[in-house]
């Protein structure tokens, strides 16, 4: 077959090349915003590996136009990047702050002067600390003040942007901020964290209904994992079939099929009953609410049975160890871009119909980079692991996927959030002493790879 010839077809002139970052992990200017559950959570010591925080982070705040400069160079179509909640209502409700809505505004210009299209993020777990106080996501309340403040945003900055997501990962964030406690606002709920997962879809349901409204597209940002049994003993099957109902379908299965999957399994364990919390109206405003879904996807998990005594899979597996033989980034998480394969068939395939054309979100992996002398920064893995998972997407497109975009995790290196600054994801290396950008390697690869696809030979 020829192969640049496909290729045109495979990456038309409006599949999405992008980048994508977040407003706690590269704004900074923390004073000049309310303050949000991770400016709280950083302050309990122990709890971010380097005793950091994003108060500074990489003053994307202060620094945007050569960031998007350094986007144009790349060539890219769009920015995904997010909008912070209190900066916009400092209370999480009611008074607006005009600055941080001018801060949005200027950096949506600085985007569109050079041809690339914002795609605004509105949640991405930076939640107005105000309504932590009065429950966060453990209560319904948090899902209408959160349809305002999208509401709020889209009435200022709606006439310059066409597509939003409405959250990231709302089951990490439930997770590893309600249930272990690994991240803000750092309660450890376990099964009782479950209506944070309820709310935030509730959320969404309610943003998508005002924004489809006005003429937007409604997206939302879904981490999955693929889940391999250990395996084929009965219990591991089993084990691997309960994690990935809760981490790949409790959140997607309400907003596409308008029903929650089968959590038998859990009310054995103690979790609570959807019906504490769940409205039959809820599901219905859920059902078809996307326009889009966004794929945010890192690696596989291998599922083995609990052991007599230790939990379910909910709670953190040891994924590393349990992948023999396969190579990991520095945040050992394993490399296995067939991952990325098998989600986006897996999806077309579980969903049918039901499933709106697809957008890899976040791909990307984490590397301890230093310039060298010449100021040089060599990437070679980092290039691997991004050609490797591109080549996934184009199988899956091949296969007759829907895929129309792809946003590489991360533009900057940045707060990678309980890592502190430990792990460095970005296509540009930050020295965070001096605020200094260099391009790595992997930068002009990316830049060179955007090139060939325009060009329709790769
Ligand atoms: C994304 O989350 C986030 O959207 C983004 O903000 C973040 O910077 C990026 O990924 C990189 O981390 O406990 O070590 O076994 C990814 C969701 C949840 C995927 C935790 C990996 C297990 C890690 N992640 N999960 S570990």
């Amino acid at each position: 077959t020829d192969h640049s010839d496909s290729s045109t077809v495979l990456f038309p002139r409006d599949f999405l090349w992008g980048v994508a970052t977040a407003a706690y992990q590269v704004e900074g200017a923390s004073e000049q915003r309310g303050a949000s559950i991770w400016d709280e959570f950083c302050r309990i010591p122990g709890r971010i590996a380097d005793g950091s925080s994003g108060r500074v982070a990489c003053d994307h705040y202060h620094r945007f136009p050569g960031d998007v400069a350094l986007m144009a160079e790349l060539g890219l179509s769009a920015y995904r990047f997010s909008i912070s909640w209190p900066r916009i209502m400092p209370l999480g409700r009611g008074r607006i702050d005009t600055a941080g809505v001018d801060f949005y505004a200027r950096l949506i210009d600085e985007l569109l002067a050079v041809g690339i299209e914002p795609v605004p993020t509105l949640y991405h777990w930076d939640l107005p600390q105000a309504l932590e106080e009065e429950g966060g996501w453990l209560v319904r309340s948090t899902a209408e003040r959160f349809a305002d403040y999208a509401r709020a945003v889209a009435a200022r900055l709606g006439d310059r942007v066409t597509r939003w997501i409405t959250l990231n990962e709302p089951f990490v964030h439930m997770a590893y901020g309600y249930a272990f406690g690994v991240h803000a606002p750092g309660r450890t709920l376990m099964f009782d964290a479950l209506p944070v997962a309820h709310h935030q879809l509730l959320a969404h349901a309610l943003a998508a209904r005002a924004l489809r409204d006005g003429g937007h597209q409604v997206l939302l940002a879904h981490n999955h994992t693929p889940v391999v049994p250990a395996s084929g003993a009965p219990q591991d099957r089993a084990a691997a079939q309960v994690y990935d109902a809760l981490h790949n379908r409790l959140l997607l299965d309400p907003l596409l099929l308008g029903r929650y999957p089968d959590l038998a399994a859990l009310a054995a364990l103690g979790a609570p009953d959807l019906g504490d919390f769940v409205r039959d109206a809820d599901l219905d405003l859920m059902a078809g609410s996307l326009d889009g879904l966004g794929v945010n996807y890192y690696m596989p998990t291998l599922v083995a049975a609990p052991g007599p005594g230790e939990a379910l899979p909910f709670a953190l597996p040891d994924y590393t160890s349990r992948f023999p033989g396969t190579p990991v980034t520095a945040f050992g998480w394993p490399v296995a871009p067939e991952g990325l394969y098998r989600v986006l068939t897996g999806l077309r395939d579980r969903y049918g119909a039901a499933l709106p054309p697809l957008h890899v979100t976040e791909n990307g992996c984490s590397r301890a980079d230093t310039p060298d002398g010449a100021g040089r920064v060599a990437d070679p893995e980092r290039i691997d692991y991004l050609d490797r998972h591109l080549r996934a997407l184009v199988a899956a497109k091949r296969d007759g996927v829907d895929v129309r975009g792809y946003f590489v995790w991360s533009l900057l290196d940045n707060f990678e959030w309980a890592e502190g600054f430990t792990q460095r994801f970005g296509l540009v290396h930050v020295d965070y002493r001096t605020q200094a950008r260099t391009p790595k390697d992997s930068f002009a690869w990316y830049r060179d790879r955007i090139a060939r696809a325009r060009a329709g030979t790769a």
